[in-house]
């Protein structure tokens, strides 16, 4: 019989979900843990979870020491592809100024916005290259990446086609969403809805012809986009082909879970201010809730009702936020941190959320998400002996290998 390509022996306990499909509120805690085992990986894919006596034999074998092995991280949103940093706007947060002031003074978004048109597609790509290696080092497999630093034709298409080229260019997946409604660009102050009526008749068409995206999210805040003319942009995407993401109640409760609900968008993200009654419709359609822990942290926020969106049924999933304003840092290990303390999930539950319902909430629990025979073999051999250590240890790296498609990438 023809060797396996790699087999990872020693595995402690292997913690994972199972199935291709979010789970939903109570069943986030659905994660089964197998002591004691080994994985083999042929062309990528797991063939073989089970004791040692029975394993293939492999041309590679990669000893787990005993330690803890889980599906590879998937940060299901990120503002990845970006010009330049803000570290000039943190005193001025320091001192108080709110992050929706410092976007109405033309910076936050827009200061970002200035650098990113400023770069060549290539400059960015090689920063998103060494963002994106670091993040693989930390335990990330899959990776979500917005546009939205644009904000006009050449500029978002830049940013989107960057993207694409991440997918080619390194080992890690990319899912791309087109966010060119994520604040309102100079040339369109004070005419949000001519801003969108442009997305809408000439960014749209492009993004979807060119294949540039597979998603479609509006930043829906105070002072940026209501939900009046969210809805009008999600519609026209739909048209398109592009599924929805929403950045809903992130800051003020203006309506944005409301309008996942009714548009039963596969994704609402935030969700700080979330109503219970947007909560009720997102649950009653189905929409995910992508919660961004790290973001209440830096922008010292009440913390989305976690709890509460799963008790009502829906399923929660948790991401970085990675962004150079209010989330800098692409650690998805800090939220999932978060996701416990303050969430007060478990740690079956927080792993959930970043493995099977992140790729749910990216669109791909039918390949990534759970260590299953059949699925991509995207692993992490972590430095914790158990799952309750992963969570209960902070602010140290403690992924030990990150496995990709079968790859020791770490
Ligand atoms: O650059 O500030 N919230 N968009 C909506 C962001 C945060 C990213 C940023
Ligand atoms: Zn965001």
């Amino acid at each position: 019989m023809d060797r396996v390509d790699l087999l990872i022996k020693n595995i402690g306990a292997l913690a994972s979900a199972k199935g291709q499909a979010a789970l939903k509120g109570s069943e986030m805690a659905n994660v089964e843990i197998l002591e004691n085992c080994v994985i083999a990986i042929e062309n990528g894919i797991i063939t073989y979870i089970g004791s040692e006596n029975g394993a293939p034999a492999a041309k590679e074998v990669l000893d787990a020491k005993n330690r803890l092995v889980t599906p590879g991280l998937v940060d299901a949103h990120t503002h990845l592809v970006f010009g330049g940093w803000r570290q000039h706007e943190f005193e001025l947060k320091l001192k108080g100024a709110a992050y929706l002031d410092i976007l109405k003074a033309g910076g936050g978004i827009l200061s970002t916005v200035e650098k990113t048109r400023a770069m060549a597609e290539d400059e960015l790509l090689e920063k998103a290259v060494e963002i994106s290696r670091k993040m693989a080092d930390h335990g990330t497999t899959t990776i979500e990446a917005k546009s939205g630093y644009g904000l006009n034709l050449e500029d978002e298409l830049k940013q989107l086609k960057v993207v694409k080229r991440l997918n080619t260019e390194t080992p890690l997946d990319f899912v791309s969403t087109f966010m060119g409604a994520h604040a309102v660009p100079p040339e369109y102050k004070g005419r949000s809805e001519d801003y969108i009526c442009f997305i809408c008749d000439k960014l749209l068409p492009v993004v979807a012809s060119e294949r540039l995206a597979e998603f479609c999210d509006i930043f829906c805040e105070t002072g940026v986009f209501d939900a009046a003319l969210s809805e009008k942009l999600l519609l026209k995407a739909r048209e398109y082909g592009l599924k929805l993401k929403i950045h809903a109640d992130e800051i003020d409760p203006v309506g944005g879970s409301e309008l996942a609900g009714h548009l039963a968008a596969h994704s609402a993200e935030h969700l700080i201010a979330a109503t219970d009654e947007g909560i009720g419709l997102m649950a009653e359609s189905g929409v995910i809730a992508c919660l961004l822990p790290a973001t209440s942290f830096y922008l010292d926020k009440p913390y989305a009702r976690a709890r509460y969106m799963m008790d009502c049924g829906m399923a929660v999933c948790v991401a970085s936020d990675f962004n150079p304003g209010s989330s800098p840092s692409f650690n998805l290990q800090f939220a999932m941190n978060l996701a416990c303390l303050k969430y007060k999930l478990t740690p079956k539950e927080a792993l959930s959320a970043v493995t099977i319902n992140a790729a749910a909430a990216v669109g791909l629990a039918d390949t990534i998400g759970t260590a299953q025979l059949g699925k991509k073999a995207d692993l992490v051999v972590w430095d914790a002996p158990d799952l309750d250590y992963l969570f209960y240890r902070y602010g140290n790296n403690q992924a030990e290998y990150t496995i990709k498609n079968g790859g020791i990438l770490k």
